[in-house]
């Protein structure tokens, strides 16, 4: 009996030293020793049946197991010191003046970018800058700016609008011109007021055609404002805009809401007036609506028409953007591709 026993005592002993050399961290380390030495043990177990064995047999019984139990506690502190001394390596060893991972950090939309630098452009030639609803009645968006219902001027906006049921009809806003009315019914004459802020169309969408994008109105109301106070204005932003010297041209073009109207092209900055790509070989570069504000809509906003006169202008503000950086595609502003956003 007491062989059998010898022979488990072995064992145990050898299965407890594996595992306390096998222990993984200090944690593991204790719970393996509660399983081998502690109060419910297998080589605890062992030692408790030291007594029951006839006397003569207890002594070199006793004497080896105690033997085993010492070497096995002295492979536990053993490993207990490889432990404890590779955590305070690890502690020692961990730099907390080295930087982290670096956050990736976004930065503006370079649309907004683009009306940032355009709203700074008019606040130094004293234009306030306002902010209009993106929700407007037809009256604002049509009627008010000398669209009458079945115009056919309304085709040229492809318009978005509201399901409402009301009396009143919603459109989500074709353009930011509603704000002249707005703006003159507020303020008042004479007023200097740009109105930067995003306009919607039922677009059939390409390279530069969006159903989302942004217009830059500008507005400015004072006694004998003329053309040439409109072409002087055009071309100081577009020459602070772009840092150079500007070359403009002005074509007639029907807006119902000015008199007389005009697109307005400026010599390509690019090229130097010889032809590119980007101005299609033209050596001109179309940017902007722009005349003078028609009667009735100064008369819409409460302002007399007699008295005073005022011109108006509207402008791409992606198409800016695109030809600042040479991007053929309007589509990439709403990609949401980071690929595109980090070349800016
Ligand atoms: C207008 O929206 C007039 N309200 C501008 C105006 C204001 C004229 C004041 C006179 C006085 P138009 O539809 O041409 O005009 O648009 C103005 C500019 O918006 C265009 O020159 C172009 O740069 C930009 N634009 C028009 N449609 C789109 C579109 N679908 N996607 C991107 N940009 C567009």
């Amino acid at each position: 009996m007491s062989d059998d026993l010898t022979g488990a005592l072995e064992q145990a002993a050898a299965q407890a030293r594996e595992a306390a050399r096998a222990a993984r961290s200090l944690d593991e380390l204790e719970e393996v020793r509660t399983a081998h030495l502690g109060r419910k043990g297998a080589l605890t177990a062992l030692l408790r049946q030291i007594g029951t064995l006839p006397p003569e047999k207890r002594g070199a019984f006793g004497k080896l197991a105690n033997e085993r139990k010492r070497e096995v506690e002295e492979q536990f502190a053993g490993r207990e010191r490889e432990l404890a001394a590779a955590r305070l390596r690890s502690v020692l060893d961990f730099d907390p003046t080295t930087p982290g991972p670096r956050p990736a950090r976004g930065h503006e939309h370079p649309v907004l970018a683009m009306l940032r630098e355009i709203e700074d452009i008019f606040i130094s030639m004293g234009f306030l800058v306002l902010a209009g609803p993106e929700v407007e009645t037809e009256y604002y968006n049509f009627e008010a700016l000398n669209i009458p219902e079945h115009h056919p001027a309304r085709d040229l906006q492809d318009t978005f609008w509201m399901e409402t049921g009301a009396e009143c009809r919603w459109v989500l806003r074709t353009h930011t011109s509603p704000m002249q009315v707005r703006a003159l019914e507020r303020f008042g004459a004479p007023l200097r007021a740009i109105v930067p802020g995003r306009v919607y169309r039922n677009e059939t969408l390409d390279a530069t055609h969006e159903a989302t994008f942004h217009q830059v109105e500008g507005l400015m109301v004072d006694r004998g404002v003329s053309v040439a106070h409109m072409k002087g204005v055009m071309a100081a932003f577009l020459e602070r805009l772009f840092g150079q010297k500007i070359v403009i041209r002005l074509r007639p073009h029907y807006f119902p809401f000015v008199e007389p109207g005009f697109e307005l092209d400026f010599g390509c900055v690019f090229c130097g007036g010889a032809g590119c790509a980007i101005c299609k070989r033209s050596g001109w570069i179309e940017i902007l609506g722009c005349g003078l504000v028609h009667p009735r809509v100064l008369r819409a906003g409460g302002v007399d028409a007699e008295e005073f006169t005022g011109f108006a202008f509207g402008v791409g503000v992606e198409r800016l953007v695109m030809m600042r950086h040479s991007i053929e595609d309007i589509r990439h502003f709403h990609s949401g591709s980071l690929r595109f956003f980090e070349q800016f």
